[in-house]
Formats: C-alpha cells, sequence, structure tokens
C-alpha cells in the first residue's frame, strides 16, 4: 500500500511539471496562466491574449498622485511592490501651496552668514529698509544700510582721516567720537600742543603753563588763585537725604566773591558776602549723586579750590 501511495505521487509531481511550463511572449496560449511573468512587479503581469491566443505583455503599474508636490511623484518601487512618494523634488526649500521649489521659507533656511534673513522665499543680508541688520558694529566707518536686502556701506563720520588735521578728523572707535587727536604728536599748532584726548589744547596740567598761570580747563589762566574753603571735609557716607552745607569761602589775590560760582553737583541755594570779603554759601549736597569720595573742585570766578568729600 505504501508502494503504491509513492508511484501515485510520483505520477501527479510529473504531470504537475509539465503543467507550469511557462510560455514565453508572443508564444501561444491557453489561458492566462500559461504566460511567463519575468518577476518584474512594476512592468504588469503578462497574460494571454483571447483574441490572438498568444502571450502579451502586462500593463505596467501606473501609481495616483497623492495630491502632494513636495514628496514629489508617486512611482512604483519594485522594492516594496508597489507605490511610493519620490521625495522632496527641490534641492532647496519646497512650498506645498503654490507646488514651487524656492530658496527658503524661514530665516532656518538660510545658512550663509552673509545672507541669513529669509524674504519673499530668498535669502538675503537685511530684511527690507531695516538698516540694523547691516550694522557691523564700527561707528568709524559710518551707518551701514539696507536698501532692498542688500547691504551698502556707509559714510566715515570723522571725514577723510588726516586730510584736515584742524577738524575733527580722527575717529575714535572706543568712544565712537570724531576727535582732533590721539597725542600730542596731532597737535601740529603751537599755541595748543597738548592733546586732552579730544581737542588739540595749551594745556592739561599747571606744568604746561609759564608766568605763574595755571591750567583751567585746557587754557593758560592768568588770574588764578587758590581758595580757602571752611569747611575743607564734608562727610558724604551713609546719606540717604540731601543734605544743607554752609561754606565760608576767601581766597588768595585775584579772588572776587561776586564772580560766578560753580560747585558741579552740589546745588547753590543762596551767597552773600560780609563786610570783610568773606562769602557765604549755603549749599544741598544731593543724595546719591556725587559717586566718588576724595577731593571734590569748587570755583569762583578764576580761584579753584577743594573740599574733601568723606
Ligand atoms: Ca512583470
Ligand atoms: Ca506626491
Ligand atoms: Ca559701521
Amino acid at each position: 500500500m505504501k508502494k503504491l501511495t509513492g508511484i501515485v505521487m510520483s505520477l501527479a509531481f510529473v504531470l504537475c511539471a509539465v503543467s507550469v511550463q511557462a510560455v514565453p511572449l508572443d508564444e501561444n496560449c491557453n489561458n492566462n496562466a500559461d504566460c511567463n511573468d519575468d518577476v518584474v512587479y512594476c512592468n504588469g503581469v503578462p497574460s494571454c491574449s483571447s483574441e490572438t491566443s498568444k502571450c502579451v505583455a502586462g500593463t505596467p503599474v501606473s501609481c495616483e498622485s497623492d495630491g502632494l508636490f513636495c514628496n514629489g511623484p508617486e512611482v512604483c518601487s519594485e522594492d516594496i511592490e508597489g507605490c511610493v512618494s519620490q521625495g522632496n523634488p527641490c534641492s532647496y526649500s519646497c512650498l506645498e501651496e503654490t507646488d514651487q521649489c524656492v530658496e527658503c521659507i524661514t530665516d532656518d533656511n538660510c545658512t550663509d552668514n552673509n545672507t541669513p534673513f529669509c524674504v519673499e522665499n530668498t535669502c538675503v543680508a537685511c530684511r527690507v529698509e531695516t538698516d540694523e541688520d547691516c550694522d557691523n558694529g564700527l561707528f568709524c566707518d559710518g551707518a551701514e544700510t539696507c536698501d532692498n536686502g542688500t547691504c551698502f556701506d556707509g559714510e566715515p563720520p570723522c571725514g577723510d582721516n588726516q586730510t584736515m588735521p584742524s577738524a575733527l578728523s580722527f575717529c575714535n572707535e572706543e568712544t565712537d567720537q570724531c576727535v582732533e587727536c590721539f597725542e600730542d604728536f596731532d597737535c601740529s599748532d603751537n599755541g595748543t600742543p597738548r592733546c586732552d584726548g579730544v581737542m588739540c589744547v595749551e594745556c592739561l596740567d599747571d606744568f604746561d603753563c609759564d608766568n605763574g598761570t595755571f591750567c583751567r580747563e585746557g587754557v593758560c589762566a592768568v588770574q588764578a588763585c587758590d581758595l580757602i574753603i571752611k569747611p575743607r571735609q564734608v562727610r558724604i557716607n551713609k546719606m540717604f537725604r540731601p543734605v544743607e552745607r554752609r561754606f565760608r569761602i576767601t581766597g588768595g589775590e585775584g579772588f572776587d566773591p561776586y564772580a560766578k560760582l560753580d560747585f558741579g553737583l552740589i546745588r547753590v541755594r543762596r551767597a552773600a558776602v560780609s563786610r570783610k570779603g568773606v562769602l557765604k554759601v549755603l549749599t544741598t549736597i544731593p543724595a546719591g549723586a556725587i559717586p566718588n569720595k576724595g577731593p571734590y573742585e569748587i570755583r569762583v570766578g578764576d580761584c579753584v579750590g577743594e573740599i574733601i568729600l568723606r
């Protein structure tokens, strides 16, 4: 019995092998199953033509669009034996609304430091009329401006250096200032040979002045005298509110008690001159307005003196 079963199965196998004998294209066939598929999915499955009874090529798989532009066209994939999106069709950014490839959509798409802003899908140096985008942080080469996405250089604010040595033609990048000089060397006028950092002046201190004159604000003053101020010391430590202070002031040769008073940040409220020519001044010292302790200059006309803030 076992033997008979074996024979039957062998026979069935041979019959089967004969029946799957595939038919190539353009050869005679009886039905679709006869026709040989080339195992390529995307070119479709061959079939047996009912008209000619020959095998004909299959219809290539057609993939329907998913309506999205930015994931690329849908195409047949042999790998998955189905349709796939081919991928972003743009080398930069893709705009789904208009089905367009563009340079950028947001600033993040602009990776070149020279054109970091995205304006109307183009990477530009500056946003429309936004001069700050072009500012290179330098004062001395002028203020850069933005025009239609492009930055333009500014005019140097101090002019062309050194063509007009008497004008404020030097530029100080540290203070953002046009200056006449950086050092004495830049001061060509013998009358004002010293540089105070901004201007050429006659003197920086008394040593620059002859004939008993004194240096006052860059000028050697003919009339100069020392003030004698009482009290000489004023306590400002832990001063939380303004305080009144009275001073009695006399001076050396040239002292004029009626001359203009200059107490700087200390406010002069009243001044009077005694019969002996002593200038009496009532002042208010504002709290917190005078930052430094130490000598504090006071002027009466051409005369200068100092009190000591403690
Ligand atoms: Ca095929
Ligand atoms: Ca698509
Ligand atoms: Ca600049």
